[in-house]
C-alpha cells in the first residue's frame, strides 16, 4: 500500500461519489473506501455494489458496514472503536480480506496490531472540520512512533493539505487521504495526482 488513499465523502463532493471516485482511479489511487455514514442498507448496497465495479485494479475497502462488505464482496473493511471488535470481524470475513483500524493513540495502535490488522488509519493528524468527532489532533509524533514500531502499512488522515503533506509522509505515512482538500477540490483527478506526485517525489530523495 502506497500513495493516495480515497475515500468517498457525499458531503463535500461536487459531482458526486462514483465520479469522483472515478477520477481518483484514473488518477492512479489503488485504494478507495466507500464510506457513508448515512443512508438505508438497500442504498448503500447499491452504490457499494457500483462503486466496486469500478475498482478493477484498486483495493475496494467499505468503512464501518461490514454487512455491506460482505453482501458485495469487497477486499475488505475499514472499522473504528466504534464498531464491531477487530477479531469480531476477521471471523466473518473469507480468508485475504483487508482490516484497516483507525487509531487515535498509541495504545489503540498496539491492540490493533495485536489484533492482527492489515494496515492502521493514523489521525486525525491535524484539526479538521470534516468529521466533527474525529478527536484531538495526534500529531506527526503518534505516526513517527507507530512506523519505527511497527511494519504494516500507516494511512494518515485528517487536515492534511498539499501544503503539509510532505511531512505527513516523512513522517512515516505510506499513505495519505484529504477529504476536503480531494473530494472538496474542483478537479478531484489533478488533486489526486498532486498527492500521488509527492509520494514518487519522497520515493527519489529516500530511494
Ligand atoms: N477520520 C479521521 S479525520 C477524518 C476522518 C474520516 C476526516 C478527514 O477529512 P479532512 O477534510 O481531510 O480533514
Ligand atoms: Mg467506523
Amino acid at each position: 500500500m502506497n500513495g493516495y488513499y480515497f475515500i468517498t465523502e457525499s458531503a463535500l463532493s461536487r459531482a458526486g461519489v462514483m465520479s469522483d471516485t472515478a477520477n481518483a482511479l484514473k488518477a492512479g489511487t489503488n485504494v478507495v473506501q466507500y464510506r457513508r455514514k448515512t443512508g438505508s442498507s438497500a442504498a448503500l448496497y447499491a452504490e457499494a455494489l457500483a462503486l466496486k465495479a469500478l475498482c478493477r485494479h484498486a483495493l475496494f475497502i467499505v468503512n464501518d458496514h461490514i454487512d455491506i462488505a460482505l453482501a458485495v464482496d469487497a477486499d475488505g473493511v475499514h472499522i473504528g472503536s466504534d464498531d464491531l471488535p477487530l477479531p469480531v470481524v476477521r471471523g466473518l470475513l473469507k480468508p485475504g480480506k483487508v482490516i484497516g483500524a483507525t487509531v487515535r493513540n498509541w495504545e489503540e495502535a498496539a491492540r490493533a496490531v495485536d489484533e492482527g490488522a492489515d494496515y492502521l488509519g493514523v489521525g486525525p493528524i491535524f484539526a479538521t472540520m470534516t468529521k466533527q468527532d474525529a478527536g484531538r489532533p495526534v500529531g506527526l509524533d503518534l505516526l513517527q512512533k507507530i512506523k519505527r514500531a511497527y511494519s504494516l502499512p500507516l494511512v494518515a488522515i485528517g487536515g492534511i493539505t498539499l501544503a503539509n503533506a510532505r511531512e505527513v509522509i516523512a513522517a512515516g505515512a505510506d499513505m495519505i487521504c484529504a477529504l476536503s482538500a480531494v473530494v472538496g477540490a474542483p478537479d478531484v483527478a489533478q488533486a489526486v495526482r498532486d498527492f500521488q506526485g509527492l509520494f514518487a517525489a519522497n520515493e527519489e530523495i529516500t530511494g
